[in-house]
This record gives structure tokens, sequence and C-alpha cells, in this order.
């Protein structure tokens, strides 16, 4: 490890400069590579790509300034997913290289990380090299545990088994061959208990299958529907805010939906899918001809076990700042930040510039003045062509764009074409480069 080779703590500065004389030093004494950047930002989704690069574009950086640390080779629109799933797009379209999004500045590590030395100032990766940083972004993401439910892992892999979920770049194509492939009896939708990225697209892939289905003379809301629909959640509501809550709510009955509340999904046995009840906690089974499901989530293990999490394993930030409540030159953004609002893409768009700004400020001493309100979206789709614009903050406050002109708990064609078009592209062209913030348009 690096500690035992060079004093790094007060000649931070020095070093990075010195970058190439340290690693022929390090190279030469042929101890792990020892690598010092002003930031290290950690995952290189949403949030660690966009951020990363608005920092670039502060003008406050030399080249290699800043560090960015993901082992993936892919980058996913992920939001797109439950596109593919209602055969709207192909996923194939939703991913780029990884290392072409990269602006060259930037000092890429195609690793990932084993673990923090908050004290130190240091990560170590899994190649065993060790970053120095000044300040620190921990964007890595949520884990998908499909572990967490017994025989989903077995059952997703086996292509003749009628379950699937969007919720992963190799599964979310099978979701629409399920769904095509039904021609009758129950399909089921699920929704974990505990935090999932997107909190609506369990809903969304059930609500274009239902018009799918319906649209191909194979549901009605008559009891004699070739196909019955069940929606299994873990939750007693239909969603977290009670504005689209009750409207989704009330969407479920009309379209004779049946609702499995407080039902957790917990195995899976060929055609029978086996729920906790939290409300009587027995145990229901229940038999399938489809199912879809929602794979737990939970914190990466490296946060977890790290100084950096918090009590649920997420990263311990103040909701406002961003900025870690133990550690001052700590920060985090995206999914891994242990923040009470839903996490999704565009509660980035607005997570971002609070934390660039803040970081900034750190950086030169200054007052941390940028807040963030706990803004997110869920552009809901309710049926092939609609789409419930839900945006709300903190406590689960309505905080609407369009609120003045529309009522965004009712479902709209113009939002569809926000979410199947305009999103995806906007993502590509100016969120990953630092270029968008949301509802509040382009960054300068
Ligand atoms: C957004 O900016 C964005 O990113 C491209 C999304 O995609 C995942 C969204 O879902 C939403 C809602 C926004 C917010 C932007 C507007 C204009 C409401």
């Amino acid at each position: 490890m690096l500690r035992s080779t060079f004093t790094l703590a007060s000649g931070n500065r020095a070093i990075t400069t010195g970058q190439t004389s340290l690693r022929s030093y390090a190279t030469h004494q042929a101890v792990a590579a020892a690598r010092n950047h002003r930031v290290v930002v950690i995952g290189a989704g949403a949030a660690g790509l966009g951020l990363s690069h608005q920092l670039l574009r502060s003008g406050k950086f030399a080249p290699k300034d800043i560090a960015l640390v993901d082992p993936a080779q892919w980058h996913h629109y992920q939001p797109g997913w439950t596109l593919v799933g209602g055969n709207l797009k192909n996923k194939e379209d939703l991913r780029k290289p990884l290392a072409g999004l990269i602006n060259p500045k930037l000092q890429f590590y195609n690793n990932s990380v084993a673990a923090f030395s908050p004290e130190q100032n240091t990560v170590t990766l899994s190649n065993g090299d060790s970053l120095c940083y000044e300040h620190l972004v921990v964007a890595p993401g949520i884990s998908i545990n499909y572990d967490a439910i017994k025989g989903l892992p077995e059952a997703l892999a086996d292509v003749s088994a009628p379950v699937s979920t969007i919720y992963g770049y190799e599964t979310c194509d099978k979701v629409f061959r399920t769904i095509s492939g039904l021609k009758k009896g129950t399909a089921i939708f699920t929704q974990p208990t505990g935090v999932v990225k997107c909190a609506g697209a369990p809903q969304k892939a059930m609500w274009l299958a239902l018009d799918h289905w319906k649209r191909a003379g194979l549901y009605d809301t008559s009891s004699n529907s070739p196909i019955k629909i069940s929606f299994a959640t873990g939750l007693p509501v239909m969603f977290g805010v009670p504005k689209y809550s009750q409207k989704l709510n009330q969407l479920r009955e009309e379209r004779n939906v049946e609702g499995l509340f407080q039902h957790d999904l917990e195995s899976i046995d060929g055609d029978k899918a086996t729920f906790f009840r939290a409300d009587t906690q027995e145990r229901v089974t229940k038999r399938f001809d489809l199912l879809h499901v929602v794979p737990k989530m939970g914190p990466h293990k490296f946060i977890k076990e790290s100084q950096l999490a918090d009590g649920a394993g997420f990263v311990d930030v103040d909701d406002s700042t961003l900025r870690h409540n133990k550690f001052p030159n700590i920060w985090a953004a995206g999914d891994s930040a242990g923040l009470p609002t839903s996490k999704t893409a565009a509660a980035i768009t607005a997570q971002a510039p609070v934390l660039v700004r803040n970081l900034l400020q750190s950086l030169e001493g200054k007052t941390l003045d940028a807040s963030y309100n706990g803004y997110t979206s869920c552009p809901l789709l309710t049926e092939y062509n609609k789409v419930m614009l839900a945006e709300f903050g903190y406590g689960g406050k309505p905080m609407e764009t369009f609120g003045r002109v529309f009522d965004q708990s009712v479902p709209r064609r113009a939002f569809f074409h926000l979410k199947k078009d305009f999103f995806p592209w906007i993502y590509f062209t100016a969120m990953v480069k630092g270029l968008w913030g949301g509802p509040n348009g382009f960054i300068r």
C-alpha cells in the first residue's frame, strides 16, 4: 500500500502535479501504484459521469485532476429498460461503450473499489492500487440482489420459464417475449419491500403488458377475460406519494387488476410464487402463468461495510448539502446516497449541480450555498402512449414542472413523448456530458 511509501496528506497538491514521477517511482520500487487526484469519483453511471463533466466544465481543474473509477465496459440508459419491456426500444440502442463517454481530461480507472480509508483520504481498488484524493464523490449506484428471492436467478436464466425482469440488461428483453407469449392465464407483477430504484417501474411494466393484451383481445375487465392480472407489492399502497397513489389505485380498480398489498415475494418454485404478508405474518402461495419480478436491492457491500455508511448501509450524507455527515471531503449522489427520496435519474439531474457547487465552494474554503430539495420524478407509463409525470420532493411534496398548465396526475400523451423520445436523447446528448439540469434546463 502506498501509505508506507509516501507521506501524502500534506504533499497532496505537489504529488498531483508530479504524477508522472510518482508513478515511475512507484513502478521502480515495485510497489502498488499510488495515484493522486484532487477529486476521485466512484461510479460512472448517470450520477458519476454527469457530475464529473460538470466539475471539469467549471474550468477549475487541470487534466487528470479528476479521476473516475468504474469497472464497467458499458454505460446503460437504465430508464429505457421499461420501454424495452414494452417492445418500444431495443436494449442495444440504450447502451454505449463507457470509455467513449469519458472526456480524456478525466483519468479513468476501469476497476472496482475494494475499500475506502476516509481517514487516510484514500480508496483502494480491486487490483491493489490506491488512489489519494482531496475530495471523494461516491456514486456507484445500488446493488441488485437477485439471490434474495429463492429460485429467481434460475427462473430468469431459464429461457422456457415465464419469469422476467426489466431491472437488468440481460433480462429486460425477456419481458416482452413472455408477455407476447401469454394467451391466457394469470399474470403477476411484483414489487418488493425495501428500497428499489425507480419505485414506479414495477407497475409501468404491468400497465404496458395490460395494454398489449387489451389490444390483442386477451384482456378485458370482465370475469371471463382470458388473462387475469395481479399486482403483488410489499407496500400497503400503489405508490409512495398520496397524490399519484390515489390516481393509480383508481386506474387499478377501473382496469380490474387485483391488488395484493403487503405481499413480498420470497421464493419461486416452478409456476408457484410464495409471498410473505407483512400484515398477517403469513405465507401465501400463488400459481402463475407469467411472473414479472422486481428483485430486492440494497447498498453495495463495499459501502455498507465501510465507515461511509449510514444505518441502512447507504452513504451517510446531509439531505440538503449532499456532503458526508462525518467526513467533510466526501460527497454522494445517485442511488448510493442515503437520501429520503426516490432513487431515479431525474433525481440526479437535481442532485449533481448541488453537489458540484458545494464541492467547489468547499475546495475554495467558502460556505456551502447550494441545497437539494429532494426533487425526483417518475414518468409513469400507464398505457401505450400515456405517461403520468409524477414529480416530487422531500416529504412526498409534488413539485410539478408543468403544474401551472397541467394536473400531472392525469396521464398524457405529451409526457409519453418526453419519456420515450426526449429523455433518452437529452441524456446522451447533454446529461452525461454535464450539460443537463433536468427541470432547470441546460447548465451553462
Ligand atoms: C429528466 O431530466 C430526465 O433526464 C434526462 C429524466 O430521465 C430519466 C426524467 O425522467 C425527468 C423527469 C427529467 C426531468 C426533466 C423535465 C423536463 C421534467
